[in-house]
């Protein structure tokens, strides 16, 4: 038996190198081997343990939206809506914790910050009811309507399976077949395709989601984030020489901003259409390939989101947080929007088998401002747990957890029926697929932002080597309008060497 009166052994003075269970180190430059010539000893568990932690750093890169960054802030609550929700962080004087993460969509991790695309636009709300995660871009609108097309839609932005190269023929390819791309094609096309930095640039939910009051009413809703830094956009040209000279751009810019106490703020409006509104709208009020015009659902102020602390560790904040548009919080729930629809399942999966079973009980990404009763228990990494009087199942007679309608408050949801069926989104009275992206061109854009509009579709059109792609290219084109169309025509120079196949001539064996 030790005298428990002797002298305290001596702890491992601070800043000693351990291993990651704690007990300190001899040599972080020598391996331990026979004789200084010899063989290096498999008793060298130090080594063993750095090499294999080595190899074993990177989690799977978002399937999307794999370049980004973000920071921690607030959102205020500046003005009154509770008329339309009962979300306690949307009530008058509410301040939230909140996370952002902005990110490109195409480019895989080391991508440039700068290359044509749209932008992530992801927010973690900690609020005392639940985190509430809104999962946006920085376009209002989405290049499909049905979340069956996603993995397509990205196959076709993204690589050749044989060359493993991106290609302008399998880009408008898919864009051409899929006329609901249209609009936020001619978004993507324009200024807001090349943010000078994620400071100046708009955010938006993009979906309609359903807001609930204390009374249980429903309303549609869909969410503005407008920048107070203003818009700023890069032409081609700069984008292309930023992207050569710093591929990280706007990770350095945010992260400079918040440093240097420039905070970065956005205005948060929201629509709010009745919920009877819906079924005669012009247009379906779900369809993601569509805005509501302002003209008709004005913009009401809501409250401010602010930026002012960045990540202590890249890694463990921002690669592994995990954003999910299931995340609702009593007040805000889903819509009829297919896409959304599809989502709700999606996050959650990708977060499971990219981050691990328990992601939610990271730090990051656990409530911060409410307690967690849930009957969920085990799972690779769990940290969290219940005391062990608590059941582990419900019902149970024992105090345990139990389910509360009220404290959801209203989930009737909406009005839904008929036959199992697979077939497009009902169309309202002035539901195209073009309508929307020609009074873009025509009505929302100036003369100059047309011509830069007109020069980056031909100069990304001028990649496609298909003749008969490129025709049906033009066609969609003017499909959105007419003189767009037509500039598009007169500014592609004939393909050099015309192909007719999506993949390059197959290499003789
Ligand atoms: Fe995503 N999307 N998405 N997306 N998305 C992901 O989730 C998905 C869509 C968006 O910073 C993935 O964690 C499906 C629309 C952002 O961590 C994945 C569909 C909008 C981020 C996924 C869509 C977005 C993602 C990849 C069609 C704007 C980054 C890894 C139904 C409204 C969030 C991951 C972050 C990430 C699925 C379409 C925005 C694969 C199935 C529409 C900002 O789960």
């Amino acid at each position: 038996m030790s005298d428990l009166n002797a002298t305290p052994l001596p702890v491992t003075p601070a800043n000693v190198t351990t291993t990651n269970s704690g007990a300190p180190v001899a040599s972080d430059e020598h391996s331990q081997s026979v004789g200084a010539n010899g063989s290096i000893a498999l008793t060298d568990h130090y080594l063993v343990e750095k090499l294999a932690q080595f190899n074993r750093e990177r989690v799977p890169e978002r399937v999307v939206h794999a370049k980004g960054g973000g920071a921690f802030g607030t959102f205020e609550t500046t003005h009154d809506v509770s008329a339309y929700t009962r979300a306690s962080l949307f009530q008058p004087g509410a301040k939230v914790e909140m996370l952002a993460r902005f990110s490109s969509v195409a480019g895989e991790q080391g991508s440039p910050d700068t290359w044509r695309d749209p932008r992530g636009f992801a927010l973690k709300f900690y609020t005392e009811e639940g985190n509430y995660d809104l999962v946006g871009n920085n376009t209002p609108v989405f290049f499909i309507r049905d979340g069956i097309k996603f993995p397509d839609f990205i196959h076709s932005q993204k690589r050749l399976p044989g060359s493993h190269l991106r290609d302008h023929n399998m880009q408008w390819d898919f864009w051409s077949l899929s006329p609901e791309s249209a609009h936020q094609v001619t978004w993507l096309m324009g200024d807001r395709g090349l943010p000078t930095s994620w400071r100046h640039m708009d955010g938006f939910g993009s979906h309609t989601y359903q807001w609930i009051n204390a009374a249980g009413e429903r309303f549609w809703v869909k969410y503005h984030f407008r920048t107070q830094q203003g818009h700023e956009t890069f032409t081609q040209e700069q984008a292309d020489s930023v992207a050569g000279q710093d591929a990280d751009l706007h990770i350095r810019d945010l992260y400079e901003a918040i440093e240097a106490e420039n905070f970065p703020k956005w205005d948060l409006s929201v629509q709010i259409m009745p919920y009877a509104d819906a079924a005669t709208y012009r247009f379906n009020p779900f369809d993601l390939t569509k805005v509501w015009p302002k003209g008709d659902y004005p913009l009401i102020p809501v409250g401010v989101m602010t930026l002012n602390r960045n990540p202590a560790n890249y890694f463990a904040e921002i690669e592994q947080a995990t954003f999910a548009p299931s995340n609702f919080v009593p007040g805000i729930a889903a819509s009829p929007d297919k896409m959304l629809q599809a989502r709700i399942f999606s996050y959650a999966d990708a977060h499971r088998y990219r981050v691990g079973t328990n992601h939610a009980q990271l730090p990051v990404n656990a409530p911060h401002a409410a307690e967690v009763h849930t009957y969920s228990k085990d799972g690779a990494m769990r940290q969290d747990f219940n005391d062990p009087h608590v059941p582990v199942y419900a019902p149970n007679s024992f105090g345990g957890a139990a389910a509360s309608p009220e404290a959801v408050g209203n989930d009737r949801g909406w009005e839904s029926d008929g036959d199992l069926v697979r077939s497009a989104v009902t169309l309202h009275a002035e539901d195209d697929d073009f309508g929307q992206a020609g009074t873009l061109v025509r009505e929302v854009l100036d003369d100059a932002a047309r011509d830069r509009l007109v020069s980056n579709i031909i100069g990304h059109v001028s990649a496609v080597t298909i003749e008969s792609l490129r025709a049906r290219v033009i066609q969609y084109w003017t499909n959105v309008d007419a003189t767009l169309g037509a500039r598009v025509a007169a500014g592609l120079a004939p393909i050099e060497t015309p192909v007719d196949e999506l993949v390059p001539a197959p290499v003789s064996r």
